[in-house]
C-alpha cells in the first residue's frame, strides 16, 4: 500500500475510497496533492474497484487551490495559471469523468473555487446540509475552472450559472439539490451511512453496463439526438454481449437476485 502525504487512499471489498486529507487548509490543492490525487486515480481500475468514493478529512471538502503554493502565487513575471490547469485539474476531471465505473462524491463541508467544480464532475453528489458551494474565482479575477463554465450551465441553466460564477455567493446544500446542482443534500451525521450504502450497492452492479450508461449521459451534452441514438445502439450492442447482462436477465427470469460480477 502507497502511503501518501495530503491524501488517504484505499480499496476493499471492491469500494475505492480517495480522502483529500489536508484539513489545516481545508483540503485546498498544492502540487504534492495533485501528483498524489493523481497517482491514486491511476490505481482505481487496476486495484478492481467497482466505484469511487471522493470526500475530504475535516470540516471542508476542498477550498480549490491552495493560493499559498508556490506555482500559482502572483509574481512580477506573471504566473500561468493555465498551465496548472493543463498539468493538474484539467487531467483531474477529465479522469474522473472517464472513470468506468460510478464516483461519488460526499460533500463533507465547503467546496469552493475547483474543489466545487471536482466535487461537480463527480457522477453522484451527496452533501452534508452543512456544505455551500462557493464560485470563489470571481473574487479573485479568475473564470470558474475545473469544468465549472461547462458543468453548471448543463446542471442549473444559464441564469443560476451566471448568478453564481459572477456573484461568488455561497450556495447551501439543500438549495443545491433543489436547483439540480447535486443529488442530495442530507443531515451531516447521515453523509457517511448514505454514501456507504450507495457505495455497497454500485459495488455490486453491472459496471461495465454503469460505466456505459455515465458514458452516454455525458456524450448527449454535445450530440444530437441522431448522434446520441447511434451511441445508444453501439453501446447497448457491447452491453447485451456482456456477462452482466445475460446474468440480469436469467436471474430475472429465475426470480431471484442477480449476482453480477461487473464482466
Ligand atoms: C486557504 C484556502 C485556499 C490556501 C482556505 N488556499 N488557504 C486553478 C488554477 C490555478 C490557480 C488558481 O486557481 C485555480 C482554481 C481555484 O480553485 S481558484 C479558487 C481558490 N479558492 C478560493 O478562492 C477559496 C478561498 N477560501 C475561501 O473563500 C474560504 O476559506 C472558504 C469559503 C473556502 C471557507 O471559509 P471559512 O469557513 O470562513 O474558512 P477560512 O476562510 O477562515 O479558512 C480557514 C483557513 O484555511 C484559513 O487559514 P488560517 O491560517 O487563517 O486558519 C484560510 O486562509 C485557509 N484557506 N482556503 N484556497
Amino acid at each position: 500500500m502507497t502511503t501518501y502525504s495530503t491524501i488517504s487512499y484505499d480499496c476493499m471489498d471492491d469500494i475505492a475510497r480517495l480522502t483529500l486529507n489536508r484539513p489545516e487548509k481545508l483540503n485546498s490543492f498544492n502540487v504534492v496533492m495533485h501528483g498524489e490525487v493523481q497517482d491514486a486515480l491511476n490505481r482505481v481500475e487496476a486495484d478492481g474497484a467497482r466505484v469511487l468514493v471522493l470526500t475530504g478529512a475535516g470540516r471542508a471538502f476542498c477550498a480549490g487551490q491552495d493560493l499559498d503554493d508556490r506555482a500559482v502565487k502572483p509574481d512580477g513575471a506573471g504566473v500561468d495559471l493555465g498551465a496548472s490547469l493543463e498539468d493538474y485539474y484539467n487531467p483531474l476531471i477529465r479522469r474522473i469523468t472517464g472513470l468506468k465505473m460510478p464516483v461519488l462524491c460526499a460533500v463533507n463541508g465547503v467546496a469552493a473555487g475547483a474543489g466545487a467544480n471536482i466535487a461537480l464532475a463527480c457522477d453522484i453528489v451527496i452533501a452534508s446540509k452543512t456544505a455551500k458551494f462557493v464560485q470563489a474565482f470571481c473574487k479573485l479575477g479568475l473564470v470558474p475552472d475545473s469544468g465549472g463554465t461547462w458543468i453548471l450551465p448543463r446542471l442549473v441553466g444559464t441564469a443560476r450559472a451566471l448568478g453564481l460564477s459572477l456573484l461568488g455567493t455561497p450556495l447551501d446544500a439543500e438549495t443545491a439539490e433543489r436547483w439540480g446542482l447535486i443529488w442530495k443534500a442530507v443531515e451531516p451525521e447521515a453523509l457517511v451511512p448514505e454514501v456507504e450504502a450507495m457505495a455497497r450497492h454500485f459495488a455490486t452492479q453491472p459496471t461495465q453496463g454503469l460505466a456505459a450508461i455515465k458514458q452516454a449521459i455525458r456524450a448527449s451534452a454535445t450530440n444530437t439526438l441522431d448522434q446520441q441514438l447511434d451511441l445508444e445502439r453501439d453501446i447497448q450492442r457491447a452491453a447485451g454481449r456482456s456477462a452482466d447482462y445475460r446474468e440480469g436477465v436469467v436471474a430475472f427470469l429465475e426470480k431471484r437476485a442477480p449476482n453480477f460480477t461487473g464482466a
